[in-house]
């Protein structure tokens, strides 16, 4: 409890502060300032002991008080679990299924971060990494592919409304800025016969971790490589959310904005599936969600998953 209320003021505070400084404000013992600061060290948190007291080395943190300010804001979800680091939110978002909760899992730095078909997917801190957990969301199997659009899609648009960027979305599930790789989204989704039991989304996003052009399937950026400066990431995952909860379930409004906002439609693309690879014009999206491919025999092929790589215009 005290360890919420000693990084608050670590947060906010540009000097080092005493133990004793902490331990007036709060009303506790210098003992209770010591322990609590030894567990947050444990969970991960830079605190730099000095003789004069304690620093926080890198204020780029969550705390509770700035997930509550966005909870107070949406009523889709109903609850943000913050963990300083985990193997993946998507492990810990499925351990909380039986709860029956809507709710958000959001992590600092995960150890296992997943891509696709088991791809890993680097997450360091500073960026944004969550799940969102959707309990019996009102959709049937066959329409589950509108969560994987309505995520890239409100990631793009959080991207744009609160930094201004150009953000972009390639087919399936990237979203791109200046060509480059800023976020991705991870769909696993359980289904009865004709409903769906559970929806885990997880999104990743480049904010302020470092990330290397080169190392990846295609070159990667972060938002604060594109603007040059460390942003703000709480008002990010703010959009996110409330941009989530506006359009959940608009099904035609989803695809008609993730049309406006993609990049892959009306270029020549490679696609590659896990049986063929296909080459051809990105035509548009079915009502289905399948990309419709115009191969150079003029058939148009409807393709459901896969990767893509953007040939040329
Ligand atoms: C994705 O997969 O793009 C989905 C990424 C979803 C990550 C989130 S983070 C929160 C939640 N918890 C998780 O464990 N996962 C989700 P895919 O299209 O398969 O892309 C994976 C490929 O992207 C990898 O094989 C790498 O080449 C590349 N990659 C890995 N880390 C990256 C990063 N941080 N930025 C850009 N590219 C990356």
């Amino acid at each position: 409890m005290w360890e919420e209320k000693i990084l608050k003021l670590l947060k906010g505070s540009h000097q080092i502060i005493s133990g004793e400084t902490i331990a007036k404000a709060l009303n506790i013992s210098r003992v209770s300032v010591w322990k609590a600061i030894k567990k947050l060290k444990e969970k991960g948190y830079p605190i730099k002991t000095t003789k004069k007291g304690y620093f926080l080395e890198d204020k780029d943190f969550f705390i509770e008080e700035d997930l509550n300010k966005i909870l107070e804001k949406i009523s889709l979800f109903k609850k943000i679990y913050l963990f300083p680091e985990t193997t993946s939110t998507m492990d810990v978002a499925k351990s909380h299924i039986e709860k029956g909760e809507n709710a958000v899992f959001l992590a600092e730095r995960q150890t296992k971060g997943r891509g696709r078909l088991g791809r890993s997917w680097e997450s360091l801190r500073g960026g944004l990494w969550l799940t969102l957990l959707l309990y019996k969301p009102p959709l049937n199997l066959k329409e589950a592919f509108f969560l994987n659009y309505l995520s890239s899609l409100v990631t793009a648009k959080a991207i744009i409304e609160t930094f201004n960027l150009p953000a972009r979305l390639k087919w399936p599930n990237d979203v791109l800025l200046f060509g480059k790789k800023v976020a991705g989204v991870l769909l696993e989704i359980k289904a009865e016969v004709d409903s769906l039991e559970y929806a885990l989304i997880g999104i990743g996003i480049n904010v302020n971790n470092p990330v290397l052009e080169k190392k990846f399937m295609i070159p990667a950026i972060s938002i604060k490589e594109a603007i040059g400066q460390e942003v703000d990431r709480a008002s990010l995952l703010e959009k996110l959310l409330i941009n989530f909860e506006t359009l959940y379930l608009k099904k035609k409004e989803i695809l008609n904005l993730w049309k406006e906002f993609s990049e892959t439609l009306g270029k020549e693309v490679k696609i590659l599936t896990s049986s063929s690879t296909l080459i051809g014009l990105a035509l548009d999206l079915d009502e289905e969600g399948r990309l419709l491919l115009k191969t150079k025999e003029g058939e148009i092929i409807p393709i459901s998953s896969g990767d893509c790589l953007h040939l040329r215009t």
